[in-house]
This record gives structure tokens, sequence and C-alpha cells, in this order.
């Protein structure tokens, strides 16, 4: 088989590879990394991906790692040209919304997320500093509902469905596992419930968060 996705059930990272395998019905060989294993990689895993880091492709033995790289290379070699439009304006804006994932949502959910899904560290959960946490992801999401609040964006984050969609549904997920209340964010809340309705998403989001032991 010439696609391999190293991956990992809960890898929030992987869960978007897999979104677009299954948006465009691509077949693939799946092999399984352990979470919480960085720092314990074998040399063979970090010969294909020098940080440890989950998830990592493989195309006919060329090698890729980081996934909204991954998100942009299957979309361009493997039918998905539309959801990674060519037009710069539109790819500028699947851009935007995956730098904005990558670079300035991620890490002001982080913690609140190991803090609310994963009670990380074990045993400390407390409610001031959860209330803080949630302070600094709600700076974030009043960004996202100004850039949602385009016209353009009909349902989804850049209007029709695109790789952008694709990379935000594990955390729109986990938005919601969180409880986080988006009553305040109405366009956040209909794109949530619109992406995360997918049927490929269904296909590919993988177990519940309580099943299996979670980290980013
Ligand atoms: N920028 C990287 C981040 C990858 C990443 O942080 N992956 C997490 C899983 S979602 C990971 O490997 N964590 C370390 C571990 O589980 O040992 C990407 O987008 O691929």
């Amino acid at each position: 088989m010439s696609l391999i996705l190293y991956e990992a059930p809960l890898s929030s990272n992987a869960q978007k590879v897999r979104f677009l395998f299954a948006e465009l019905e691509l077949a693939y060989e799946s092999r399984e990394v352990a979470m919480f294993g960085i720092g314990t990689r074998d040399p063979e895993y970090l010969a294909i991906n020098p940080f440890g880091l989950i998830p990592t492709l493989i195309d006919n033995e060329w090698i890729l790692h980081e996934s909204n790289t991954i998100l942009r290379y299957i979309a361009e070699t493997k039918g998905g040209e539309e959801l990674y439009p060519r037009s710069p304006k539109l790819r500028a804006a699947v851009d935007r919304m995956l730098d904005v994932l990558g670079c300035t949502f991620r890490p002001r959910v982080a913690p609140l997320e190991r803090r609310r899904i994963a009670n990380f560290p074990h045993g400390t959960r407390d409610a001031d500093d959860e209330r803080k946490l949630e302070a600094n992801v709600r700076l974030a999401l009043d960004g996202v509902e100004v850039i949602l609040a385009d016209p353009s964006a009909g349902g989804f984050a850049t209007g029709p469905f695109s790789i952008a969609d694709c990379a935000w549904a594990p955390t729109l997920r986990r938005l919601q596992d969180m409880e986080v209340d988006l009553s305040m964010y109405p366009k956040l809340f209909a794109w949530a419930e619109h992406v995360l309705a997918r049927p490929a998403w269904h296909r590919a989001k993988g177990p519940d968060l309580e099943s299996r032991p979670w980290m980013e």
C-alpha cells in the first residue's frame, strides 16, 4: 500500500489527517505510535520524525511530518484540490486558519485541555486556575468568531469545506468535550455542529476521550 500513517487514535494531529483521508476515501495503512512516548522513541521512528511526534506520513517511501503540511500535500496530490484552493486569496484564507490553529489557538487551549480532559497534572484541578485558563481560551475564541463573521465563511471556516475544517475538527470536538460555553460564539458553535456532523469525521474521529489515556 502506498500510504502509511504513523498515528495514535486520540492524537488530535493524527485525527485531522484521518479526517482528510476519510473525506477523500483514501485507503492507507495505519501504524500506531504510543502517545506519551516522547523521549522514548526508538531510532527507527526518530529517523522518520526527528521530533518523535505524531503523525508521520509515508507515501511510497517518501516521508513527511507536520500534520498541516501533510494535509496540504494530500490535498494537492491525492485528489483533494478543491479542499485547498489555488486562487491566492482563497488559499490564504485556508492557510490563515491553519496558522491560527497551530500558532495561536492550540497554545492557548492546550493547558485547559490538560486540566479538564486529561486531569493533568493528576489530581490538581483548581477552579480558580481553570477559570484563568478558560479566560485565555476565550480571548482566542473572540478572535476566531471575528474571522468566522466573514460572509464568505458559509458554515465552514473559509467558505466551502476545506483542509482548514479538517484541521480544526479535533479541537472543536474537544471544546465540546471540555464543556466550554460556546453560547457567546454563535458562529463558532454553528461551525462546530456543521463540521462534526460530517460522515467522514464520524468514520475518522476515533474513540471517545474517556476510553483511552490522552494527551495533546
Ligand atoms: N506540529 C506537530 C505537532 C505534533 C504533536 O504535538 N503531536 C502530539 C500528538 S497530537 C505528540 O506527538 N505528542 C507527544 C506524545 O504523545 O508522545 C504536527 O502538527 O504534526
